[in-house]
């Protein structure tokens, strides 16, 4: 039999969940920037344990030889949303992007499994940059509402607390429990509008307050600190009084301000900020 190498087998999955993790989350960050809705919730991952694919293999009659081509999930991304509605555009979001080539859909969301589990899975190839050069992996992606996600790790704790074999008298609570979830999402889904209203504001928000912070940052290097102090008094004012038109209203003044200044600098007549001032 040949010797197998564990780490050095499983090294490119860590790459390549490490790489999606990254990736993942800067797609967040970007819809935030942007102050759009964002579909992705969190995301986590993980490589399957060595136990976990030992016990597959096991399972399915897998041969080492075959063990990269027949398990699908030794890399696993996990993304979590807030909405059903969500996992649609998270997927169609995965498909167009060219690092991944999705080769299997599992839909267990309208075909859940008998266990009550629901989830959307996509296998997809990708490729790692090794020091040996590039290596083409699988990698599972798991898409599921936060509400799905707490059923499902609930539920795969009992799986490993009595070992697979669930007392029928759980098993059944389970199902009921999958069940009330499906209603919850449903529940979400009817005022996910004003959910997603309500959030978008309080985005819009912080990306004004992020942007005011950066502009009066800049101004105090190029005006006098009077007049910075001023700035800030009135930002402080208007914040406190938290009416958002006011708040567009500063932040776009304060635009105005900081590009006569730009416009000033460019003619050469920007002038410094000194202590004495
Ligand atoms: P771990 O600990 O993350 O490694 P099959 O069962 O044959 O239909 P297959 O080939 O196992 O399907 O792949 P599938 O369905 O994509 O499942 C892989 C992963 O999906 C599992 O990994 C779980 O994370 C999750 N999953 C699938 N079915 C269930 C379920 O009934 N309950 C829960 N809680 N999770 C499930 P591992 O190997 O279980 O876990």
């Amino acid at each position: 039999m040949d010797i197998v190498l564990w780490h050095k087998i499983l090294n490119p999955y860590a790459m390549a969940v490490d790489e999606l993790l990254l990736k993942l989350r800067n797609t967040k960050r970007s819809y935030q920037k942007r102050g759009e809705y964002c579909p992705i919730e969190h995301v986590t991952g993980r490589v399957k344990s060595i136990t976990s694919i030992l016990d597959k293999m096991q399972k399915k009659g897998i041969p080492f030889d075959k063990m990269e081509e027949e398990v699908e999930d030794i890399a696993g991304i996990r993304i979590i949303c807030q909405f059903v509605e969500d996992i649609e555009k998270i997927s169609e979001m995965l498909m167009r992007r060219n690092d991944l080539e999705i080769v299997q859909v599992k839909d267990y969301i309208r075909n859940h499994k008998e266990s009550g589990y629901r989830s959307y899975h996509l296998v997809a190839n990708y490729t790692v940059n090794t020091l040996d050069g590039p290596k083409q992996i699988y990698v599972e992606i798991q898409i599921r509402t936060m509400a799905m996600d707490f059923w499902a790790t609930t539920e795969h704790s009992m799986q490993y607390k009595y070992k697979g074999r669930i007392p029928q008298k759980v098993a059944n609570r389970l199902q009921t429990t999958a069940e009330a979830i499906t209603v919850m999402d449903k529940e979400m889904s009817a005022v996910r509008e004003e959910i997603m209203d309500a959030q978008m504001s309080s985005q819009l928000r912080y990306n004004l307050v992020e942007d005011i912070v950066t502009t009066i940052e800049n101004l105090y290097q190029v005006t006098s600190r009077r007049q910075i102090e001023k700035i800030q008094e009135e930002f402080y004012r208007i914040y406190s009084e938290g009416d958002m038109d006011e708040l567009i209203h500063y932040h776009d003044q304060l635009d105005l301000i900081a590009q006569s200044y730009k416009a000033q600098s460019f003619n050469g007549a920007g002038g410094m900020h000194t202590d004495e001032d």
